[in-house]
């Protein structure tokens, strides 16, 4: 069986320090880093945003980050500005071992949609191209880790279940934002969905 670790947004802005800092998220690089050498095909996700992309509070007068509007698509979060195209936040965490990788999907670099799965955008309709490439070489299992548990890690992991492919999340390799419950929906959701949660 094909298999393929997905690694979902290591990047400048999710770690301590950055602009959408997750609690430990730096933690999980050794961890990440061992898991890239045992598997053949590593794809890595990127957060990907032009400046004045429509999931940041700043686009929207009086708004706050963390809270939520209704866009054409859905309820969207709110975030600080982050992972802004070419800046140092969007950069991968330097010691994440990039050149494991055979692939890296930028996502959320349409401005007026948001994009936290590595398959869709919030929309759940535009493909970001990753399923066929998956298909193509013949992976049908898929092993999730990076940041954020409850966010991209966890919409990525319920798209794949949706898509057919076995998905997997090592939560011991991911960490979590937490927003209101979010972290214990996503565990629901994707226990419900089928995905394999490990430590
Ligand atoms: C993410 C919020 C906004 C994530 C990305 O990587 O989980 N969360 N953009
Ligand atoms: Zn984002």
């Amino acid at each position: 069986m094909t298999k393929a670790l997905i690694v979902i947004d290591v990047q400048n802005d999710f770690c301590p320090g950055g602009a959408l800092a997750v609690s430990g998220g730096d933690e999980i690089l050794p961890r990440v880093n061992t898991l890239m050498t045992e598997f053949d095909t590593v794809v890595l996700t990127q957060d990907w945003h032009p400046a004045d992309h429509s999931s940041f509070a700043s686009q929207h007068e009086g708004a706050a980050p963390f809270t939520q509007v209704h866009m054409e698509y859905g309820l969207q979060t709110l975030w600080p500005d982050h992972c802004v195209q070419g800046s140092k936040g969007a950069e991968f965490h330097p010691d994440l071992a990039v050149d494991r990788a055979q692939l890296i999907i930028r996502k959320g670099f349409r401005r007026g949609v948001d994009s936290y799965s590595a398959f869709f955008e919030n929309d759940h309709k535009t493909p970001t191209g990753l399923a066929g490439y998956l298909r193509d070489r013949g992976v049908e299992d898929l092993t999730f880790v990076g940041l954020a548990t409850d966010f991209c890690v966890a919409w990525s992991a319920l798209d794949a279940a949706k898509l057919s492919f076995r998905a997997t999340v090592i939560e011991g390799a991911c960490r979590a934002i937490d927003l209101d419950g979010s972290l214990q929906e996503a565990h629901s959701e994707m226990r419900s969905a089928g995905v394999k949660l490990e430590a």
